[in-house]
Protein backbone atom coordinates (compact mmCIF):
# COMPACT_ATOMS: atom_id res chain seq x y z
CA UNK A 1 0.00 0.00 0.00
CA UNK A 2 1.20 3.69 -0.55
CA UNK A 3 2.34 5.56 2.20
CA UNK A 4 0.23 8.45 4.24
CA UNK A 5 1.85 10.72 5.73
CA UNK A 6 1.26 10.42 9.21
CA UNK A 7 -0.39 13.96 9.14
CA UNK A 8 -2.84 12.94 6.33
CA UNK A 9 -3.44 9.81 8.56
CA UNK A 10 -4.73 11.90 11.39
CA UNK A 11 -6.69 13.88 9.34
CA UNK A 12 -8.22 10.75 8.06
CA UNK A 13 -9.39 10.14 11.23
CA UNK A 14 -10.61 12.64 12.63
CA UNK A 15 -14.19 12.31 11.19
CA UNK A 16 -14.08 8.81 12.35
CA UNK A 17 -13.81 9.32 15.58
CA UNK A 18 -15.90 11.85 16.08
CA UNK A 19 -18.77 9.90 14.70
CA UNK A 20 -19.93 7.54 16.69
CA UNK A 21 -22.71 6.06 13.74
CA UNK A 22 -20.97 3.98 11.05
CA UNK A 23 -22.68 2.06 8.27
CA UNK A 24 -23.00 -0.98 9.53
CA UNK A 25 -23.83 -2.61 12.89
CA UNK A 26 -20.70 -4.43 13.94
CA UNK A 27 -19.13 -2.31 16.54
CA UNK A 28 -16.10 -0.56 15.37
CA UNK A 29 -12.80 0.43 18.12
CA UNK A 30 -12.04 3.77 16.49
CA UNK A 31 -10.51 4.76 19.86
CA UNK A 32 -6.47 5.49 19.64
CA UNK A 33 -5.15 2.94 21.97
CA UNK A 34 -2.59 4.66 24.74
CA UNK A 35 -0.64 1.53 25.60
CA UNK A 36 2.24 2.88 23.12
CA UNK A 37 2.37 6.41 24.61
CA UNK A 38 5.03 7.19 27.18
CA UNK A 39 3.79 8.13 30.54
CA UNK A 40 6.79 10.98 30.71
CA UNK A 41 4.19 14.37 30.55
CA UNK A 42 1.18 11.88 31.72
CA UNK A 43 0.76 10.62 35.19
CA UNK A 44 0.02 6.51 35.67
CA UNK A 45 -2.96 7.17 38.17
CA UNK A 46 -4.52 9.21 35.45
CA UNK A 47 -4.08 6.95 32.55
CA UNK A 48 -4.56 4.02 34.55
CA UNK A 49 -8.33 5.11 34.28
CA UNK A 50 -9.45 2.40 32.05
CA UNK A 51 -7.99 -1.35 31.78
CA UNK A 52 -6.37 -1.25 28.92
CA UNK A 53 -3.82 1.51 30.04
CA UNK A 54 -3.38 -0.03 33.87
CA UNK A 55 -2.21 -3.46 31.43
CA UNK A 56 0.37 -1.40 29.69
CA UNK A 57 1.76 0.06 32.83
CA UNK A 58 1.77 -2.87 34.42
CA UNK A 59 3.52 -4.63 31.74
CA UNK A 60 5.80 -2.02 30.75
CA UNK A 61 7.04 -1.25 34.80
CA UNK A 62 6.32 -4.59 36.57
CA UNK A 63 9.36 -6.44 35.28
CA UNK A 64 9.13 -9.15 37.63
CA UNK A 65 5.91 -9.49 36.75
CA UNK A 66 4.42 -10.34 40.54
CA UNK A 67 1.95 -7.84 40.01
CA UNK A 68 3.58 -5.34 42.01
CA UNK A 69 5.47 -2.25 40.85
CA UNK A 70 7.99 -0.99 43.20
CA UNK A 71 9.79 2.27 42.62
CA UNK A 72 12.90 0.68 41.84
CA UNK A 73 11.12 -1.12 38.80
CA UNK A 74 9.88 2.22 37.64
CA UNK A 75 13.04 4.03 37.52
CA UNK A 76 14.39 1.29 36.20
CA UNK A 77 12.28 1.47 33.44
CA UNK A 78 12.35 5.25 33.07
CA UNK A 79 15.90 5.47 32.79
CA UNK A 80 15.87 2.60 29.94
CA UNK A 81 13.49 5.63 28.49
CA UNK A 82 15.79 7.77 29.31
CA UNK A 83 18.87 6.35 27.37
CA UNK A 84 16.51 5.02 24.25
CA UNK A 85 15.65 8.94 23.85
CA UNK A 86 19.72 9.33 24.09
CA UNK A 87 20.24 8.82 20.56
CA UNK A 88 23.89 9.83 20.16
CA UNK A 89 24.73 8.42 23.81
CA UNK A 90 26.33 11.14 25.44
CA UNK A 91 23.77 11.07 28.50
CA UNK A 92 22.42 14.38 27.52
CA UNK A 93 18.67 14.19 25.87
CA UNK A 94 18.59 16.89 23.42
CA UNK A 95 15.33 18.37 22.13
CA UNK A 96 16.03 17.19 18.84
CA UNK A 97 16.61 13.21 19.95
CA UNK A 98 13.48 13.81 22.80
CA UNK A 99 11.27 14.89 19.73
CA UNK A 100 12.21 12.68 17.19
CA UNK A 101 12.34 9.52 19.47
CA UNK A 102 8.30 10.74 20.06
CA UNK A 103 7.95 11.02 16.35
CA UNK A 104 9.25 7.38 15.72
CA UNK A 105 6.44 5.93 18.66
CA UNK A 106 3.57 8.02 16.84
CA UNK A 107 3.86 7.16 13.48
CA UNK A 108 4.25 3.38 14.55
CA UNK A 109 0.81 4.22 16.61
CA UNK A 110 -0.70 5.63 13.21
CA UNK A 111 0.74 3.06 11.00
CA UNK A 112 -1.22 0.41 13.79
CA UNK A 113 -4.28 2.95 13.70
CA UNK A 114 -4.09 3.18 9.97
CA UNK A 115 -4.18 -0.62 9.23
CA UNK A 116 -6.89 -1.43 12.48
CA UNK A 117 -9.37 0.58 10.57
CA UNK A 118 -8.83 -0.75 6.96
CA UNK A 119 -9.11 -4.07 8.74
CA UNK A 120 -12.82 -2.74 10.37
CA UNK A 121 -13.83 -1.33 7.06
CA UNK A 122 -12.99 -4.52 5.40
CA UNK A 123 -15.20 -6.01 8.29
CA UNK A 124 -17.60 -3.51 7.65
CA UNK A 125 -17.98 -4.26 4.27
CA UNK A 126 -18.56 -8.02 4.79
CA UNK A 127 -21.52 -6.86 7.51
CA UNK A 128 -23.36 -5.01 4.50
CA UNK A 129 -22.66 -6.84 1.98
CA UNK A 130 -26.19 -9.27 3.15
CA UNK A 131 -25.62 -11.58 0.51
CA UNK A 132 -22.25 -11.90 0.11
CA UNK A 133 -21.89 -11.39 -3.54
CA UNK A 134 -18.50 -8.80 -3.24
CA UNK A 135 -21.06 -6.19 -4.01
CA UNK A 136 -22.76 -2.60 -1.90
CA UNK A 137 -26.06 -2.68 -3.18
CA UNK A 138 -28.29 0.38 -2.72
CA UNK A 139 -30.79 -2.29 -1.15
CA UNK A 140 -27.77 -3.40 0.83
CA UNK A 141 -26.80 0.23 2.17
CA UNK A 142 -29.98 1.86 2.74
CA UNK A 143 -30.70 -1.41 4.93
CA UNK A 144 -28.48 -0.29 7.35
CA UNK A 145 -29.31 3.36 7.20
CA UNK A 146 -32.40 2.34 8.41
CA UNK A 147 -30.89 0.71 10.99
CA UNK A 148 -28.95 3.48 11.87
CA UNK A 149 -32.15 5.85 11.58
CA UNK A 150 -34.17 3.48 13.86
CA UNK A 151 -31.21 3.21 16.43
CA UNK A 152 -31.22 7.26 16.71
CA UNK A 153 -35.01 7.73 16.63
CA UNK A 154 -35.25 6.11 19.81
CA UNK A 155 -38.92 6.88 20.52
CA UNK A 156 -39.67 5.85 16.83
CA UNK A 157 -41.74 8.28 15.63
CA UNK A 158 -40.03 8.46 12.86
CA UNK A 159 -37.81 11.42 13.30
CA UNK A 160 -34.84 11.82 15.10
CA UNK A 161 -34.55 15.11 17.30
CA UNK A 162 -34.04 16.61 21.03
CA UNK A 163 -37.13 14.02 22.32
CA UNK A 164 -34.80 11.45 21.44
CA UNK A 165 -31.83 9.57 23.45
CA UNK A 166 -29.03 11.51 23.13
CA UNK A 167 -26.61 8.25 24.10
CA UNK A 168 -27.51 6.83 20.31
CA UNK A 169 -24.96 8.95 18.44
CA1 LIG B 1 7.24 -6.23 40.27
CA1 LIG C 1 22.16 12.88 23.53
CA1 LIG D 1 -24.40 -7.62 -1.93
CA1 LIG E 1 -37.79 10.42 17.35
Amino acid sequence: MKRISPLLLTLAFAPLAACATHDATAPADTQITAASTDTTETTPARRSADGHSKDAFFSKYDVNGDGHVTQAEFMAERANGYHRRDANGDGNVQSEEYVSEYEIRLIEQLEEQHKRQIDQADFRFTVLDKNEDGNLSLDEFHASGERMFSTLDSNKDGIVDEQDEKDNY
